[in-house]
């Protein structure tokens, strides 16, 4: 029987390897400990995702959280999980949610440490009511001034900056996805065990792909260049293209972007002229950075269709960007698209 390797393994081997110890690794003792604890409180998110209506955490909450959406009990509950499960063990020096306005600072009570914590608790709020798979995504930064003060400026560096970036999509299994900057490893949650199993490494995407995922009720208001790549897309094998395409919208972006890693594809949701002012409805720092850094990791590409995600400057915490990632040529090719038609 293969041997089973345990996230916790996983992470050690790493930071036995890593730079501290003389070895080449990317683990220092204090991000293994971080991303343990995230590891738990996706665990913790899970089971209660798992009650369903029998843990009365369905339906909505009394309250609107900064992007103005109502909230899901389970939104809240996410994020008070991993809230508490971080702010305690010296690790962080602040962290930022979808679901809170502002930076949390780690309280006085505790130490402090030098990482960013950012996530998006539950992703995919609008699937808890109908059973369909969600998710928490994460990226940790390192803050980079000095001094004990930490700012929301200290957030807004490029998704390159990124040491960890990961996702738990609470689906038929629960998986948690990771990269620290060696690639993309899962890892499946054995509840006997309690514990995530290491259930594949090296993970990479196609470079090509026959499978598109985007809302097309939107399709009157996208800009042309992403209208002419979904039309030829739509042509099939006597269009330009060539080939027959297939289209998933899960509307849970770790859903489909857990497809995407798993078989390849294409993600988009691109800036579209219902909210001209807008560049997109996905969140750069908790949602388009992290998942385009997994997928660059798996050998795939992330744009905004202009620009490559990761390297974008941010300005508020909580901007939106327009993204579209996945298998490489089909990115580098809806980029063409955009180059061509700003001629
Ligand atoms: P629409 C979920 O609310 C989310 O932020 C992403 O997870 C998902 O890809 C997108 O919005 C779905 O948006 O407009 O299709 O409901």
């Amino acid at each position: 029987m293969t041997q089973r390797i345990s996230l916790t393994r996983y992470l050690i081997e790493k930071q036995r390897g890593s730079r501290d110890a003389g070895g080449e690794g990317t683990i220092p003792p204090q991000l293994r400990l971080l991303l343990e604890v995230v590891a738990r409180a996706c665990k913790s998110i899970s089971l209660a995702v798992t009650k369903g209506a029998l843990g009365g955490v369905l339906g909505a909450a009394e309250s609107e959280n900064v992007q103005g959406e109502i909230q899901k009990k389970l939104d809240i509950i996410a994020n008070e999980v991993l809230i508490e499960a971080n702010e305690w063990g010296g690790h962080l020096a602040a962290m930022a949610s979808e679901e809170m306005e502002g930076i949390y600072l780690v309280p006085n009570r505790y130490p402090q440490g030098e990482y960013l914590l950012m996530f998006d608790p539950l992703d995919g709020s609008s699937n808890i009511d109908v059973n369909v798979s969600i998710g928490t995504i994460f990226s940790v930064m390192v803050k980079k001034t000095e001094g004990p003060g930490v700012s929301e400026q200290d957030f807004l560096q490029p998704g390159t900056q990124q040491v960890a970036a990961g996702y738990c999509v609470y689906g038929p299994q629960t998986t948690l996805v990771l990269t620290v900057g060696e690639g993309v490893a899962m890892f499946t949650l054995d509840r006997e065990q309690g514990s995530f199993v290491l259930t594949q490494e090296n993970v990479r995407i196609p470079e090509d792909t026959q499978e598109f995922a985007i809302n097309m009720s939107n399709m009157r208001h996208w800009a042309p260049p992403v209208t002419r790549y979904i039309e030829e897309c739509l042509a099939g094998k006597t269009g330009p293209r060539g080939k027959d395409f297939n289209m998933r919208w899960i509307a849970s972006m770790v859903a489909d972007v857990h497809r995407i890693l798993t078989r390849g594809g294409v993600f988009m949701y691109p800036w579209d002229q219902r909210e001209p002012g807008k560049p997109g409805k996905l969140r750069l720092m908790y949602e388009a950075n992290p998942m385009g850094w997994l997928v660059e990791q798996a050998g795939g590409a992330a744009s905004t269709g202009t620009e490559r995600i990761l390297d974008i400057q941010p300005s508020q915490l909580h901007q939106r960007v327009s993204v579209v990632l996945g298998s490489k040529n089909e990115v580098e090719r809806v980029a063409r698209y955009h180059a061509e038609h700003q001629k």
